[in-house]
């Protein structure tokens, strides 16, 4: 799926681009099929540590990050070497207070590229009621703004980090999703979200991608996927490709992946929130 001429235009001028069609009603039907039987057969939801690298845990996220619906569109954003650095279930229960407070990921992430882009896959409708995501248009092009951790529990970010300076809401655009189309945003855009009000589960699944020159800046090491063209750089540890959901040496190396990512989510933090 190639973006067309204006997409790209609106994503370098505001930050981001929807809806994007990418997964046909059958495929969003088998794999959101996929994780809900996961998660019934551990008696539950996903738990917190489930939620992030988890394309170390599911080989149909490790599809998903490989999908070609997802990197053409991504490759004319960033170019053709492409890593995915992280992806992320982000399921807002049905009639669940769960919220995102506005936030830009640049100050959390420890990447030292402006280039990172978000893809958010919806495994269910978003829509406004079920509390799809927000942002405000062209805030990725400005300054990396000042955040305060505001801990939450319905907060779904690690710290409840909130951008402190007032943000004028009117200027905020809802991007609302079928399930099976995808945003695009740039990880520099303040992006925020509301509770589900819906009667079904809100599912999305984020998959951040950026090119090899990236760095980790705050942890000692990290680890991404080469999902397209090559990687001259060697600044990520290449993680492997799981050949089945959950794949021991994948699992493994998903447990070092996720401590390394709490340990850069968490520095400096008042509290661990467990979140991830
Ligand atoms: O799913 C949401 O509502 C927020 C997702 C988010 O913050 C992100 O993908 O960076």
């Amino acid at each position: 799926m190639l973006l067309t001429d204006p997409q790209i235009r609106q994503f370098q001028d505001l930050g981001y681009a929807f809806p994007l069609p990418v997964l046909e009603p059958g495929e969003v039907a088998t794999l959101r099929d996929r994780l809900q039987t996961f998660e019934a057969g551990q008696g539950g939801r996903l738990k917190p540590e489930q939620r992030s690298k988890c394309h170390l845990l599911f080989k149909w996220v490790d599809d998903l990050i490989r999908d070609a619906r997802i990197l053409d569109a991504v490759e004319q954003l960033i170019g053709p070497d492409i890593l995915c650095w992280n992806t992320i279930f982000w399921i807002k229960e049905a009639g669940s207070e769960s919220f995102v407070s506005w936030h830009q990921d640049t100050r959390y992430w420890g990447l030292s590229s402006d280039k990172v882009v978000t893809a958010w896959l919806a495994l269910s409708d978003a829509g406004i009621n079920s509390g799809c995501m927000r942002v405000m248009p062209g805030t990725h092009a400005g300054d990396v703004l000042e955040h305060e951790d505001r801990y939450h529990q319905d907060n779904m970010l690690t710290r409840g980090q909130e951008i402190s300076g007032g943000l004028d809401e009117t200027k905020a655009v809802p991007m609302p999703l079928g399930a099976g189309e995808m945003s695009i945003h740039n990880y520099r855009l303040a992006h925020a979200s509301g509770p589900n009000t819906s009667d079904d589960r809100r599912i999305g699944l984020s998959m951040h991608f950026m090119p090899p020159e990236t760095k980790q800046i705050v942890g000692p090491w990290d680890c991404a996927a080469l999902v397209r063209g090559q990687d001259d750089y060697g600044h990520f540890e290449a993680t492997p490709v799981p050949s089945c959901d959950f794949d021991d040496a994948a699992v493994a190396f998903h447990a070092k992946a996720a401590e390394a990512l709490r340990q850069v989510l968490y520095v400096d933090a008042e509290q661990n929130t467990q979140k991830v």
